[in-house]
């Protein structure tokens, strides 16, 4: 037991004792007791036996035992709690005092059989009465401003702040990595003058397939037949019906990115996720062409990646663009190409499809990984580390 556990058992102790004495002086059999020997009050002895009895009234020792073990209880709430059971003891300090000096109280009624008395005896008794009367009054006044004072004291040492005393460090966290090199993209391109556009996560076939020239018994329907809600809706396998909304709401020129979460069935694996993100690309106007498009992913990878990494094309195929390319990137020296994804000029009948004119303007698009992105600029060789919330990998980065 350490001593702060030791001084509050002894408060509690003293707390119980005083509480038990103090009721025992509002026992009625005390009570007549007092007043039966009223009549022998004229005898100083008689007198001293009394105040003996009424001694926990009078005992300022209770108070500074009480105090003395409360400031040892280093915790402010433990004192506090313990500050609490003050209230039934100031309580039954309140119902002696009516007890005994209310105007129904024992005094008040020696008082009165005063008159009854031989009046040789009166004068004496009536002296004496008036002594004992003082003394438990004062008495009481005193035990009163002690508890007082004594509430203070602890309310005050309670909301003393100790500067001294070392802070408590609350660890704010940071962002994900994930969600911090979102953002740096999102940065770059918000500053080649492109916004930044959201869809739903649940898409429908129409934006998801049709919209983007893959009718129903297209093979490549197969590769983004991801997890369905109903017959018609499913997670999202890519970003790339958010290119289909803009669209449908935004008279060329277009230039938005769009990063998100998509869904597909992959078999997890160190490069594969079922849950992953995408950022899409799309930029529609007069004249655009595929060199656009280079520049534009050079750029990126520039700003993104520096100059120690190196990107190349190669041909693809996407239903919705013509000509596709892939996108891989490498760190110098390395000899592993790391898939960053799809890119490509967006097709002709896509274009028509949203009410744009294919013979006037032209648009490219690109969908990467930013899982994928963010594995290649730090080294992180498996994609599962993403989603492990393990501290040792978040507080890295
Ligand atoms: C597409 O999703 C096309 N929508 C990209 C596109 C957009 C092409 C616009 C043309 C124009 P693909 O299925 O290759 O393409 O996926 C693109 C990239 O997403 C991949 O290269 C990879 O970086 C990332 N990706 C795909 N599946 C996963 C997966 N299961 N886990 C982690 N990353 C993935």
């Amino acid at each position: 037991m350490n001593s702060s556990n030791g001084s509050l058992k002894v408060v509690e102790q003293t707390l119980n004792q005083t509480q038990e004495q103090l009721f025992l002086l509002l026992d009625p059999s005390i009570l007549t007791n007092i007043q039966k020997q009223f009549q022998t009050f004229s005898d100083p002895k008689v007198l001293e036996d009394i105040k003996k009895q009424l001694r926990p009234i009078a005992d300022p020792h209770i108070f500074a035992d009480i105090k003395k073990n409360l400031r040892a209880l280093g915790d402010a709430t433990t004192r506090a709690d313990v500050l609490k059971q003050l209230r039934p003891i100031s309580e039954a300090f309140e119902a002696i005092r009516v007890e005994y000096l209310g105007r129904k109280g024992i005094f008040a009624q020696m008082f009165k059989e005063l008159g009854q008395l031989a009046p040789d005896k009166r004068a004496k008794t009536g002296q004496n009465l008036n002594a004992l009367k003082k003394w438990v009054s004062n008495a009481l006044e005193e035990r009163h401003n002690e508890l007082k004072a004594l509430s203070e004291a602890s309310i005050i040492a309670e909301e003393k702040v100790d500067l001294t005393l070392p802070g408590v460090y609350h660890s704010l966290g940071h962002l994900h990595l994930l969600t911090q090199v979102q953002q740096e993209i999102e940065s770059i391109f918000l500053h080649m003058g492109f916004d930044v556009a959201t869809g739903p996560e649940i898409e429908s076939e129409y934006y998801n397939f049709e919209a983007l020239n893959i009718p129903e018994d297209h093979p490549a329907r197969e590769e983004w037949d991801s997890f369905y809600i109903d017959d018609s809706h499913l997670l999202r396998p890519h970003t790339s019906p958010v290119q289909i909304r803009v669209m449908e709401q935004t008279d060329p020129p277009v230039r938005i990115i769009c990063p998100g979460r998509c869904y597909r069935r992959d078999t997890q694996d160190a490069t594969h996720s079922p849950v992953f993100h995408q950022v899409e690309l799309l930029w529609v106007e007069e004249g655009l062409s595929l060199a656009n498009l280079k520049y534009v992913i050079e750029y990126f990878v520039h700003e993104f990646f520096g100059a120690e990494y190196e990107m190349r094309l190669s041909g693809d195929f996407f239903p919705f663009t013509e000509p596709s390319v892939q996108v891989h990137m490498r760190s110098l020296g390395s000899s592993d190409w790391l898939e960053l994804g799809g890119a490509g000029m967006v097709d002709p009948a896509v274009l028509a499809k949203v009410g744009y004119d294919p013979e006037k303007v032209t648009g490219f698009a690109f969908g990467f990984g930013i899982e994928r992105m963010a594995m290649l600029r730090y080294g992180i060789d498996d994609i599962r580390t993403f989603l492990t919330n393990d501290l040792r990998f978040i507080e890295q980065f």
